[in-house]
């Protein structure tokens, strides 16, 4: 079925105006779809939900039913307290009552509130909106700090399991096409190599939490800069979108991720290797952001790891990328056939630029955790 049919199923006034792609993501197809009224118009997020990715949809949808349920009620009592109106999407049914729509060909679809005259950014350059990232991460791992989290299916084993990851990394690379990839790319070799030097790196956080000192938790699972939406009136920021990857897991994997992604000028899809660095100032605009709302709930134990999911999370995203560039691009998707090795080659050139300031990043660190 085309998007434009799926659209007509959920239930929103008006007639079908046209449906857009809307978006960069890397896993599921996004639209931007416009309806009519004779007296005003109404705009929704439309999205198939890619099954390669998630095996199970109905969690994912029960994930965020749960979720933003619960975040609605936390921002609605706070609403007379905060500086400003805090938005999440809300799930909009089918005309028939359900979360999501099943095609014939099991296709899972879903639509979301859209978040209006707000934007978000694939990367950015000025500390003013790297302090509102990191605000909003706060602000949403607060208010679903105390959401039980084993109320919470767990949608992607593994997701953010450095060491997992590893181990596919290593089962990848026996096969034939990884091995003819290697053969043919120095760049390739050289990121192997790059890995190889940091094995025993790879359970830091996996091991701080079996060993007691992190906790599992709600938390968002994909809190790069391009799901954090700015409102376009006041440049505060308002949400934070894409809600498939709540689950159980590390907060830590929320602020690696965040960091990577925000405080890194030149993105995720830079072609200038030299311009890839841990922008120090975005950092620190960002975790005074951070710290603002959950310095209430952090223990020392979790300030404490907060470098190393820096480190991790980066060095993570480049051995995912890498992996699937190995194993053909089946995971993420591409424009061409090299994108997933030069998004590896971004990653890796980030984790060596943080590695390399680690005096620096632990002090803005530490010096922001004590105020
Ligand atoms: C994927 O689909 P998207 O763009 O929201 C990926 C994240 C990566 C991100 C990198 C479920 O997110 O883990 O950090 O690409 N999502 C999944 O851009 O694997
Ligand atoms: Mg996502």
């Amino acid at each position: 079925m085309l998007p434009s049919e799926i659209a007509t199923l959920f239930d929103v006034p008006g007639r079908l105006v046209t449906v857009q792609p809307l978006g960069h993501g890397n896993v599921n197809d996004t639209y931007r779809v416009i309806c009519r009224t004779t007296f005003d118009e109404n705009q929704f997020v439309l999205q198939r939900i890619s099954t390669a990715v998630f095996p199970s949809p109905e969690k994912v949808m029960a994930n965020i039913k749960a979720i933003t349920e619960h975040a609605h009620g936390k921002i609605e009592a706070e609403s007379d307290r905060s500086d400003r109106i805090w938005q999440l999407p809300r799930i909009i049914k089918t005309r028939d009552g359900q979360d999501f729509h099943l095609t014939k060909d099991g296709q899972p679809w879903r639509a979301l509130t859209l978040i209006s005259s707000a934007r978000s950014h694939e990367k950015i350059e000025v500390p003013e909106l790297a302090f509102e990232a990191g605000q909003v991460l706060g602000h949403f791992q607060r208010i679903i700090s105390d959401f039980p989290v084993d109320q919470l299916e767990d949608t992607l084993p593994g997701f953010h399991c450095t060491p997992g990851y590893l181990r596919n990394y290593d089962a990848v690379l026996q096969s034939p096409g990884a091995q003819a990839r290697l053969t043919a790319s120095p760049e390739a070799r050289r990121i192997a190599r790059f890995i190889e030097d940091r094995r025993a790196f790879t359970s830091v956080l996996e091991d701080a939490s079996v060993a007691g000192k992190l906790r599992i938790r709600p938390i968002h699972g994909d809190p790069k800069i391009s799901n954090v939406m700015i409102d376009d009136f006041s440049g505060k920021g308002t949400s934070i979108v894409d809600l498939d990857t709540v689950k159980p897991g590390l907060i830590h994997y929320d602020f690696g991720d965040a960091v990577r992604s925000t405080c890194n000028r030149a993105g995720e899809e830079a072609d200038d290797l030299d311009e890839v660095v841990l922008d120090l100032d975005l950092l620190t605009a960002f975790v005074r952001g951070y710290l603002r709302e959950a310095g209430s709930f952090l223990t020392d134990n979790d300030h404490a790891f907060l470098f190393e999911s820096v480190r991790l999370i980066g060095f993570e995203l480049g051995l995912r990328f890498y992996t699937d560039y190995l194993a053909g691009n089946v995971y993420f998707k591409v424009k061409d056939d090299l994108q997933n090795l030069n998004r590896a080659r971004v990653q890796m050139r980030l984790c060596e630029s943080i590695e390399a300031r680690e005096p620096a990043i632990r002090r803005i660190l530490e010096s922001a955790s004590a105020v």
